[in-house]
Parts: structure tokens; C-alpha cells; sequence
């Protein structure tokens, strides 16, 4: 046989669309011209939305992965303010802390999508990891050692909504799958909070249904998004129709070796993996980059 220099990992050629998006080629001038662009994206209101990232010849076969996936998916069900707390008794129920709202989710965890699947290609290629890096401003990325929770399909069917809230992370990377009929609509308030305050009374504007300073994105199957939550209060509005949303969470980190708690587990996929529950038995001291 012939030695080859072919690279060991397998070839994003088809699955993303790198003509407009030469996210293998960043060093060479339009790859440049596209990191440049993504980065006044995020320093104007922290969302960059790649439209058509993945190419139309391969939009249906990536619907159908997550279509497949959707039924294995775990439903919660939680109330929660914005702020992912307990709230706060010593305030008036119209202060945003005191703000519930059902957050009824699916989400597929991470074993069940195998590897021959464009979402996992995508996660794990060094070429995308190092385009994110680069658009994040990291100098490098891993991949979560977490096999629920490194690559998550989120799953909205009719009724489900993801309701104002900051995210803990600090950056995320979605990419949509399948947009549902009605509702599911991505909306953020860029930059509404910042280190210095939380601008409380904006807030509760917004809350109150005040759109003067929302934008909304109208994600289509195939967009990615790499989006910074936390200090731009975001939402996903209810889901209409019987057709579901689903949009795929690649997770990653900044260093190596990232593994999510089995309380968080549990809840989120409805069980845990071997690794979460070695991890309980032994008792987690940790005390480290917990992103939750
Ligand atoms: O699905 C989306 O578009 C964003 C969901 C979101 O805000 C989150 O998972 O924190
Ligand atoms: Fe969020």
C-alpha cells in the first residue's frame, strides 16, 4: 500500500460550507477577512450568526440526525428568574428576581450521537475548534471528557421555551437544526447588564414585554451561532405547532478534561454516565472551573 499524507481526521469538505467560511484556511486572507468579521460581530452586540454554515446539499441529511435523535430526548422541568437563583423575598414580586417562568426542555445527551454524524464531525474537527478559539478569543478549546454533555441536542416541541435568563457560560455555540412553524424565536437585550450593575429596572422592562432595545435572529437550519450570554439577557419564545425546534449545543472549554456534575446530569439527561457516578462514589471535592 501507498503511504499517503492524508489527514487523520476526517474532512469537513461538504458539511460546512467553506467557500464563505474557509475555517481551514484561517491564516490565508479570506480566512482572515471572516475572523475579522465575526470579531466586530461580537464587539458590537456579543452574537455572531453564521447563515448557511452548513451548505444546502447537506441540510437534509443534518435535519434528519436531529429528527432521529429527538425522541431519546430528556424532558425537565424547572421554574426560574433570570438569574437562575432562589430569588430574593425581600423585594417586591415585580423586581426581576422575583420573575419565574416555566422552563419546560428536551435534551439528547452526547452518547447517543455517533460519530458518523455531521454534528459530531463538526465538534470534534481541530479546524472548527481552532476557527471558535479564534473567533472566542481562546487560545485554545477542548472538548468536554463528558460524554453527556460535550455535543447536546436541544429539543423545544410545542409549549417549550427557553425564558429570559443570562447564561453562567460564557460564551456558546449552537448550530440549528430544525425550526419549528411558530414561536421559537431567538431574542437578546445585547449587553443590558454589565460588571458594573445589573441595571435592575431595565430589566423589569423588558420583563414587562418593552421591545425598544431587543433584537431577535431569525436562525434557519444550518446557521451557527456563537453567542455571549452573560451579560445580554436573551430568550427563546415558546414553540407553535406541532413541528419542534431543535438546535445542537456544542460544548467546550478551556482546558482539558471537563466533566459536568452528576446532579447536573441527572437532571438535565434524566440519568449519568459511568464516569459521573464513579466521580459521586469518590466524592467530588472539587473546587475548580465548575461551569455550573
Ligand atoms: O437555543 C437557543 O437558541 C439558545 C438557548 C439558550 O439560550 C441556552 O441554552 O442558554
Ligand atoms: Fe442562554
Amino acid at each position: 500500500m501507498q503511504a499517503t499524507d492524508a489527514p487523520t481526521t476526517s474532512s469537513l469538505d461538504g458539511l460546512i460550507d467553506l467557500e464563505h467560511y474557509p475555517i481551514h484556511d484561517l491564516d490565508g486572507e479570506s480566512g482572515r477577512a471572516l475572523i475579522q468579521r465575526c470579531h466586530a460581530q461580537l464587539a458590537d452586540d456579543g452574537c455572531v450568526v453564521l447563515k448557511n454554515f452548513v451548505p444546502a446539499d447537506a441540510l437534509a441529511r443534518l435535519e434528519r440526525e436531529t429528527e432521529r435523535l429527538s425522541p431519546d430526548a430528556h424532558y425537565n422541568q424547572t421554574e426560574t428568574n433570570p438569574y437562575n437563583n432562589a430569588g430574593d423575598p425581600e423585594r417586591p414580586a415585580s423586581h426581576p428576581l422575583n420573575r419565574f417562568d416555566d422552563r419546560t426542555n428536551g435534551f439528547v445527551a452526547g452518547d447517543r450521537i455517533g460519530e458518523d454524524t455531521i454534528i459530531r464531525q463538526v465538534y470534534q474537527h481541530p479546524d472548527f475548534q481552532r476557527f471558535i478559539a479564534t473567533v472566542v478569543g481562546m487560545e485554545e478549546i477542548h472538548q468536554y471528557a463528558d460524554p453527556l454533555a460535550d455535543l447536546v441536542v436541544n429539543v423545544l416541541r410545542e409549549g417549550c421555551q427557553h425564558p429570559w435568563h443570562y447564561d453562567t457560560n460564557e460564551f456558546i455555540v449552537t448550530m440549528m437544526t430544525r425550526q419549528s412553524h411558530g414561536g421559537g424565536r431567538f431574542e437578546y437585550a445585547p449587553g443590558i447588564r454589565s460588571p458594573e450593575g445589573e441595571s435592575f429596572e431595565e430589566v423589569e422592562k423588558v420583563l414587562d414585554g418593552d421591545r425598544s432595545r431587543l433584537k431577535a435572529l431569525d436562525l434557519q437550519p444550518g446557521d451557527l451561532q456563537v453567542f455571549f450570554g452573560r451579560y445580554s439577557l436573551h430568550r427563546v419564545t415558546p414553540v407553535e405547532g406541532q413541528k419542534e425546534r431543535h438546535t445542537v449545543i456544542f460544548a467546550y472549554a478551556k482546558e482539558p478534561g471537563f466533566i459536568g456534575r452528576p446532579e447536573r446530569a441527572q437532571r438535565i439527561f434524566g440519568r449519568m454516565a459511568p464516569i459521573h457516578e464513579t466521580l459521586l462514589k469518590e466524592g467530588m471535592n472539587r473546587t475548580d472551573s465548575l461551569a455550573d
